[in-house]
């Protein structure tokens, strides 16, 4: 079982019930029904995209129509703004370079190109560099064996919204009919235990705590050992980010990963790192800080509704190479998306054409 199949629902045993064939007719609008029930819930899911990426949206297209404004082919003046639209847009300075590059291969080979196709172009090339630099990563295939808890760590920086995205992903679990545990190893301030307590309870997912002060590593491990005498599914471990230095931070952690390995050998199974969209530059410093600290094995890049700084999610999936596997596009539980990067490029940038 991989990771993306804890979100299906658990298959109940559904009852056998003698009832009366349906006609061939009867069974094709059932399926139509069904579609259109499908097809209006991925449409409601796309406008929510939308509305969450608006700000980064408006900001990219608003300085990009200003950069082409009375320029009628691709030259290299459009090209050079083009460039500072993208590094203004927080896609980075490394990823705007390879996208330059490629629209410029492209202008060489189509030599009178209209700044009208400027944004189709734009978008196929951003479409494919997403593509390619989640390619190695691709795989989110941890497999889970049954009767053994899925745990998942969250590091971050303090405010990067670690323990939000642990509310809202154990709360969808739990719907999805997942027995979630919630660690607070966030043990430095007694106010982050009490957000989290908050956040477990609406979510129905069990919390374990010690008081305040306690050794992090110590209530990780606590948990584990709940989770597993209890046969939970998930296990969610909140961590604090309050840590002066690399050292620290570096130790801190491994001590809390060596102590969940006592219990099951292969935890954690992913350490998500959280980052908060809306500080862009600052966020790939973060990335670069923590990458180095401990070994990260997904992204989840939180606040992308407030901010026109989404051009974030670009840049780091394509200089960190690891796999952006959620983000956050506001505050209530069902804000927090798994990331698909067709649906992200395609609310970002529109359809192809
Ligand atoms: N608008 C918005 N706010 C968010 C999002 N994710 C987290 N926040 C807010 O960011 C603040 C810090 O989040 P918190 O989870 O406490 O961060 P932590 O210190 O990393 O645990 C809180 O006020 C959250 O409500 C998001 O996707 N959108
Ligand atoms: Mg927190």
């Amino acid at each position: 079982m991989g990771f993306f199949d804890l979100f299906k629902k658990k298959k109940v045993e559904e009852p056998k019930v003698e009832t009366a064939p349906i006609s061939a007719e009867e069974q094709e609008a059932k399926i139509l029904e069904e579609k259109r029930e499908e097809e209006a819930k991925a449409e409601a899911e796309r406008k929510e995209l939308e509305a969450g990426l608006e700000k980064s949206k408006e900001g990219f297209f608003g300085k990009l129509k200003r950069a082409i404004a009375g320029r009628t082919t691709v030259d290299a003046d459009v090209l050079d703004d083009l460039e500072e639209v993208l590094i203004t847009s927080d896609v980075g300075v490394d990823t705007t370079v390879k996208i330059i590059e490629r629209i410029e291969a492209r202008v060489a080979r189509d030599k009178y190109l209209n700044t009208e196709e400027l944004q189709y172009i734009l978008r196929d090339e951003i479409a494919q560099l997403m593509e390619e630099s989640h390619r190695s990563t691709e795989d989110f295939g941890i497999e889970v064996k049954e009767g053994t808890p899925f745990v998942l760590m969250v590091v971050g920086v303090n405010g990067a919204g670690k323990t939000t995205t642990i509310g809202k992903l154990a709360a969808q679990l739990t719907k999805a009919g997942r027995k979630v545990y919630i660690g607070a190893a966030d043990t430095f301030r007694a106010a982050a235990i009490d957000q989290l307590a908050v956040w477990a309870e609406r979510a129905g997912a069990t919390m374990v705590r010690q008081e305040m002060g306690s050794d992090p590593a110590s209530v990780a491990y606590d948990t584990i050992r709940s989770a597993v005498a209890n046969n939970a599914d998930v296990v969610l471990i909140d961590t604090a980010g309050r840590l002066h230095n690399k050292v620290g931070l570096m130790k801190e952690l491994t001590k809390i990963r060596n102590v969940m390995s006592k219990v099951i050998p292969d935890a954690p199974h992913d350490v998500m790192l959280v980052l908060d969209g809306s500080t862009g530059q600052n966020a790939f410093e973060q990335a670069k800080q923590f990458t180095e600290a401990t070994q990260v094995t997904s992204l989840t890049i939180t606040k992308l509704d407030g901010t026109a700084k989404g051009g974030v999610v670009i840049g780091i999936s394509d200089k960190f190479h690891i796999p952006v596997r959620y983000i956050g596009i506001g505050e209530g539980i069902d804000q927090l998306k798994m990331f698909d990067r067709k649906e992200f490029v395609r609310a970002m940038f529109g359809d192809a054409k």
